[in-house]
């Protein structure tokens, strides 16, 4: 149908750009390279459990068991899983239990994402996976999980996660932590660690990557708001993510539908730049930095907007602080918007200070 409409005009530049697009997207069966991510590396040798193991642990290569009490817990590959033939095994009772799959460096212009799917079959304990941070003499620092699976989750779930630090904090490493607690059993596959290229001193803490879910699912960092008697939901989308494995979807029908970040304090004399990547395939979509006066994300004093747009592919936006902050601002935050009967898609946030 696109090529017959074609046929009626002759075909201008606008339209040749369109036929090769077409043509570069539909025969080699690949993405067009404008909207392509970087291909992402899984880090793990053995995720899925399809490869070779250990003879001395029946485990893969490198990963190490800890248990409180010890023998607790029994830790093996079994047939079965969600994806090959094979898949992890954690079961028994006692307190913890920690598999350590990977130890992943780390750096202010990377950020490591980690996931992985689990199904609980027996047992009220709970599973979840864990960024475990490290100091320079290889002392833990503490740790970071979300989304801890149960047996309310009849089938496989997915939890995926990307490092949480400051600036200021003093981790050189991680290590990629597989956790369970009491009574369970439960089933692990397809886990996955990759690196993101990131923005140095991001204040968004890498949030604005959106690879961070549960259960497709995300969490309260994440904050909704629409115009009234309209409707908004959001959900990681892995279909065409602009970096790494997801990208944040907003579909809603309003006048106008929000999702807000994380606030971050406002300093006077700060210039304070959000960027971000936007599209949409219906309605119009833009990003904007938000005003408050309190952290809750509740008292808005005012905004200001970048240009909204309704491009199908991805567009980079840019909106900075230099004009009409409201007196009283404590905390702003970066905040996706779209507008009308729209299906919008975010990207690569980053909200920068100088
Ligand atoms: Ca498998
Ligand atoms: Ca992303």
């Amino acid at each position: 149908m696109l090529f017959l409409r074609m046929r009626e005009r002759p075909a201008g530049p606008l339209a040749w750009s369109f036929l090769l697009s077409i043509i570069c997207c539909g025969l080699f069966g690949a993405p067009c390279p404008a909207d392509d991510p970087a291909p992402l590396k899984n880090l793990l040798d053995n995720g899925g459990l399809e490869g070779e193991l250990d003879p001395a642990t029946g485990l893969p290569a490198g990963w190490e068991v800890t248990q409180t009490p010890e023998k607790s817990y029994k830790v093996e590959v079994l047939e079965g899983g969600r994806s090959g033939k094979k898949c992890l095994r954690i079961s028994g009772e006692g307190k913890m239990i920690g598999i350590r799959l990977k130890h992943l460096p780390m750096s202010p212009e990377k950020r490591s994402v980690i996931s992985g799917w689990m199904k609980v079959t027996g047992g009220d304990g709970r599973i979840s996976l864990m960024h475990q941070y490290l100091l320079a003499d290889g002392q833990r620092a503490g740790s970071m999980t979300i989304g801890a699976i149960s047996k309310s989750q009849a089938d496989w779930a997915q939890t995926a996660s990307i490092e949480f630090v400051g600036p200021n904090d003093p981790f050189v490493g991680q290590n990629f932590v597989i956790r369970a607690g009491g009574k369970i059993d439960v089933l692990v596959d397809d886990l996955e660690a990759s690196t993101l290229a990131v923005t140095p001193d991001d204040l968004l803490l890498a949030a604005g990557e959106f690879e961070m879910h549960y259960n497709r699912t995300y969490t309260g960092v994440y904050k909704t708001a629409a115009s009234a008697g309209g409707m908004v939901e959001l959900s990681p989308d892995d279909k065409r993510p602009a970096n790494g494995r997801c990208c944040l979807r907003m579909k809603a029908n309003a006048e106008w539908a929000t999702t807000t970040l994380w606030p971050v304090k406002y300093e006077d004399g700060k210039v304070y730049t959000l960027t971000g990547k936007v599209r949409v395939n219906s309605g119009r979509a833009s990003l904007r930095i938000d005003y408050y006066k309190d952290e809750n994300r509740t008292d808005l004093l005012g905004s200001s907007t970048a240009k909204a747009t309704d491009s199908k592919d991805w567009q980079t936006l840019s909106v900075d602080t230099r004009d009409n902050v409201p007196a009283g601002t404590t905390h702003i935050t970066a905040t996706a918007i779209c507008y009308g009967d729209a299906e919008a898609f975010f990207d690569q946030f980053a909200l920068v200070a100088k």
